[in-house]
């Protein structure tokens, strides 16, 4: 589908990208999500200007939650499915039609929590995703449950005493599944991550990006932050990016250090083009 909307008018540089009539959005004022979003429609845009990427082949798929509501405003052939589904959502659409290019836009409940297995076996299976874990380490939308990367002792609406589990360090856990490429980004730095999509988004195989986030409304106030700005240069103090560290030294602690920078860049062959090999073979009897 060649996405154009007509008769309205053109406001921001990335309005091309975005269902502008569905605008106002959902999000909170301070959200992390929109600085991920823009980081990422520029990613395609730039490619698209440098002819590297034809944004007819971006399928953009979310599942529930705040992130996943962007599949609702963004411009291209886009699903918002079910809650933890994006992943096989998205794989099956990758292997009905091998030319597009899917791109998992999710929260880190979503991927992680009830759709963790997905994200296992997809890394397992090198398909070819792009996917992006906005984890802003609480269920946003639902008001600020714990998620399965809250922070040991954070509260949250069902902490309320305290988070007494450990989380998931999210590029360990994908790197030992598997995947062509693991990073981790943060909105502090939106040109590293930027930087991220744009080399992701031309890869095959499984590709993950997790992008360490805010949410100011239903879990930095839970925490003591005042205001989206308090809680950002929280952020902003504890992440260290850092070249050359093995995905398993790679650090996802609030009290001392979230490890940002590229952690796995290989290129094994996409599960899809290994599939559809297989299957050429087999009509041709050669297998
Ligand atoms: C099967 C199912 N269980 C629970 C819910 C309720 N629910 C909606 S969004 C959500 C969590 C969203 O958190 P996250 O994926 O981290 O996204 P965020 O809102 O923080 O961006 C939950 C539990 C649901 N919609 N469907």
């Amino acid at each position: 589908m060649e996405a154009i909307q007509v008769n309205v008018p053109r406001l921001h540089p990335l309005d091309d990208y975005l269902r502008t009539d569905r605008l106002p959005h959902t999000l909170c004022p301070g959200c992390g999500i929109g600085i991920a979003l823009n980081a990422f429609l520029r990613a395609v845009s730039e490619l698209v200007g440098e002819g590297k990427l034809d944004r007819k082949n971006v399928l953009f798929v979310g599942g529930i939650g705040c992130t996943a509501r962007t599949s609702m405003y963004t411009m291209f052939d886009s699903a918002h499915v079910t809650h933890g589904r994006a992943i096989p959502f998205a794989t099956g659409a990758k292997l009905a039609n091998p030319n597009i290019i899917p791109v998992v836009f999710s929260g880190d409940g979503d991927l992680a929590g009830i759709g963790g297995n997905h994200l296992i076996h997809a890394a397992r299976r090198n398909m070819d995703l792009l996917v992006v874990v906005i984890n802003n380490m609480t269920y946003g939308l639902t008001g600020g449950q714990l998620s399965p990367t809250t922070p040991t002792g954070h509260y949250t609406t069902t902490t309320p005493y305290g988070n007494p589990e450990r989380p998931f360090n999210l590029i360990p856990l994908v790197a030992a599944a598997g995947g062509n490429y693991v990073a981790r980004a943060s909105i502090t730095q939106p040109e590293v991550m930027k930087s991220y999509f744009k080399k992701a988004l031309l890869k095959e195989g499984f590709r993950l990006i997790e992008v360490v986030s805010t949410c100011p409304e239903n879990y930095g106030r839970h925490l003591g932050y005042r205001s989206p700005s308090d809680f950002y240069l929280k952020i902003k103090g504890i992440v260290k990016m850092r070249s050359g560290v093995k995905p398993w030294d790679v650090k996802y602690d609030w009290n001392s250090e979230i490890t940002i920078g590229e952690f796995v860049d290989r290129n094994e062959p996409g599960f899809s083009r290994l599939l559809h090999e297989q299957v050429r073979k087999v009509m041709a009897g050669e297998n």
